[in-house]
């Protein structure tokens, strides 16, 4: 398995952010995610870590208008639905690295079928054709599963606490791209009001209650890897939030740290060239052990 992560994403360097009390309260999103993720996963015996370069403008074309991308390199903000896409000396150039590293870990799937690891900050799920926030500005996942479905039919499994609406944005009415997502209810949690009915034949939605066990959770995971078994897909595209855990400061379904390794498992029970994206998951010190487990799990060969 091949772990890439994007050399530069520390250029990218909240303190502060808001509150949503009207406030600042201490940045979630910080470099430290990418190192506590990489200490976690450093000594498994299967993996390469590969860092990635300079981000490439096509990368960011291939999902997001041209005005978009320029608002953010020129520091403009008007594409921002939130107080969360805060535009800081370093982020374009950041956010540009890690949009092209999730599509070179994506040629890496699909020239040898293998799984890949992208290990993308600042995330991007909440990233639209023309929007952004929520921590994100370019959408990693979506560049790279564009990039795979013009190999192949491609699925896209949206763990991350938070409902995928930029993902479900650029891809919604395509028929050769399935977007699955399991996720906090909406607008109880974080996207909120404005992507409650986001809906079209390729999108399948399975909210969750806040505080959902992790019985249900697994319920809907089975659901999930249902539909996207029916869509014959040739790739998965899994982006992967680990404030799904139940100690996550930003979210929290009730999912232990071991859970992670029957997801994987779980996973890799479709037998599927695979391609994990990074997007959430906030608790510094539960992050490398939930990303172990998910890769310990996504490697266990018979255990379906
Ligand atoms: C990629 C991703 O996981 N983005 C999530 C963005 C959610 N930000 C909304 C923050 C709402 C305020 N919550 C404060 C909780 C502090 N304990
Ligand atoms: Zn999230």
């Amino acid at each position: 398995m091949r772990v890439f992560y994007p050399k530069s994403h520390a250029l990218h360097r909240p303190k502060a952010e808001d509150d949503g009390k009207g406030g600042r309260g201490r940045a979630y999103e910080v470099p430290q995610r990418v190192h506590s993720i990489l200490a976690g996963i450093r000594s498994l015996p299967f993996i390469r870590i590969v860092p990635t370069g300079p981000g490439r403008l096509c990368d960011a074309k291939r999902v997001h208008l041209p005005w978009m991308i320029a608002d953010i390199r020129k520091g403009i903000g008007k594409g921002a639905i939130d107080a969360w896409g805060e535009i800081l000396p370093g982020t374009y150039r950041a956010a540009l690295a890690s949009v092209t590293c999730a599509v070179r870990a994506a040629e890496f799937v699909a020239k040898t079928g293998e799984t890949a690891y992208a290990l993308t900050r600042p995330p991007g799920h909440h990233a639209g054709r023309n929007f952004y926030g929520g921590y994100c500005y370019f959408n990693n996942a979506a560049s790279a599963a564009k990039f795979l479905a013009e190999k192949g039919r491609t699925a896209i499994l949206d763990l991350d606490y938070h409902m995928g609406n930029g993902t479900q944005d650029i891809f919604k009415w395509r028929k050769d791209i399935l977007v699955v997502s399991i996720h906090a209810e909406t607008p109880v949690e974080y996207p909120g009001e404005a992507y409650t009915e986001i809906t079209a034949p390729n999108l399948v939605n399975l909210p969750l209650p806040l505080k959902a066990s992790g019985k249900l959770y697994f319920k809907a995971l089975e659901m999930a890897l249902s539909a996207i078994r029916a869509f014959h897909p040739r790739f998965l595209v899994v982006s992967i939030g680990y404030d799904i855990h139940c100690s996550d400061p930003q979210g929290g379904f009730g999912l232990v740290s071991r859970d992670f390794r029957r997801i994987g498992q779980r996973l890799q029970s479709l037998g599927l060239p695979t391609l994990l994206v990074q997007e959430g998951g906030y608790h510094l010190g539960m992050l490398g052990s939930c990303a172990r487990k998910l890769l310990i799990g996504l490697q266990d060969k018979g255990k379906r």
